[in-house]
């Protein structure tokens, strides 16, 4: 049996956060979080850049009761590599309220991703941030992408606002849906109204199949909790543009925080100063994720 031990500076997530005020809608989705082993069941990756502390599915789902959350997308974390064994017992656990995105090699099978698919996976992500993995070559992606868009599914993207120049011709050629995580980390620091931000919009304005996560808020954020003030006109900038492209999440269990953990009930709070109608909250928390995780039962 694998032992590990969580790296010396990891922040462990919160284990009593507030409860919300905000009252989520029924049928949310926190349409972002991880599972971390535990390590002893579903060992963490050799070639992993850090080790977290255990976060398991029993943890998250007893999250997600106490937030009134009713769904989860599980996105497969770069500590377990291409090994979405993890992940994809938790979503079988969940019996249909978990859908999840995996991480695969371009060497995966199609009775590999047919299996992940009956499991509940509908995408796969790529991850360019470097202190996370060693991004590779575009044919490594687009091979990948040739096995997965005929079961429907799409691609999660994930990388720093300084690299969109760079890999913009590469995403904006992919044609399946294109989720990407975290507003594509803008510095907020920065005016809204700024060109490193105006080149995001301009992605998501161009490309119908672009999707956005307006999530992170802990992570993006120089003002800091519980009310993240600074990323909030962000975030709201992109769900009132794209009130039907947006996603929301926890980021539970709040990988690589350095200054403190976040508490889970002020990030639902942040969701009414971002999507501040009924119609764009549950446009955000319901019916978008619906549509794209869930819409084999629609
Ligand atoms: C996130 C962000 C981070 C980590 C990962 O898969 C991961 O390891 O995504 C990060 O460190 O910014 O989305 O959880």
């Amino acid at each position: 049996m694998a032992t590990f031990t969580m790296d010396a500076d990891w922040l462990v997530f919160d284990r009593a956060p507030t409860r919300p005020t905000f009252s989520l809608p029924p049928g949310s989705v926190d349409a972002h979080c991880h599972v971390f082993g535990p390590g002893d069941v579903f060992p963490y990756a050799p070639e992993r850049k850090y080790t977290p502390c255990d976060a398991g599915k029993d943890q998250l789902f007893a999250l997600r009761d106490f937030l009134g959350v009713d769904n989860n997308v599980i996105v497969q974390a770069t500590c377990h590599g291409t090994d979405n064994r993890a992940m994809l017992d938790a979503l079988v656990s969940a019996n249909g309220r978990a859908r999840g995105v995996a991480t695969v090699h371009p060497d995966v099978s199609h009775d590999e991703l047919a299996e992940m698919h009956d499991s509940g996976v509908r995408g796969v992500r790529f991850n360019y941030v470097r202190r996370l993995v060693d991004p590779e070559p575009d044919e490594y992606y687009h091979r990948i992408v040739e096995k997965i868009a005929p079961f429907g599914w799409h691609v999660v993207i994930y990388f720093e606002a300084a690299d969109l120049a760079e890999r913009w011709s590469f995403f904006t050629s992919l044609e399946t849906d294109v989720v990407v995580d975290h507003m594509g980390r803008p510095d907020v620091t920065q005016s809204v109204n700024g060109p490193a931000f105006a080149r995001f919009l301009a992605l998501m304005d161009e490309h119908e199949n672009f999707w956005c996560k307006v999530t992170c808020p802990e992570r993006l954020s120089v003002d800091g909790p519980p009310h993240y003030r600074d990323v909030v006109p962000f975030a709201r900038r992109v769900v009132e543009r794209f009130p039907s492209r947006v996603l929301w999440g926890t980021d539970w269990p709040h990988p690589n925080l350095r200054d403190y953990m976040p508490d889970d009930g002020a990030i639902v709070d942040f969701i009414p100063e971002i999507a501040p109608t009924p119609d764009l909250q549950r446009k955000l928390l319901v019916d978008n994720p619906m549509r794209l995780y869930w819409r084999d039962d629609e």
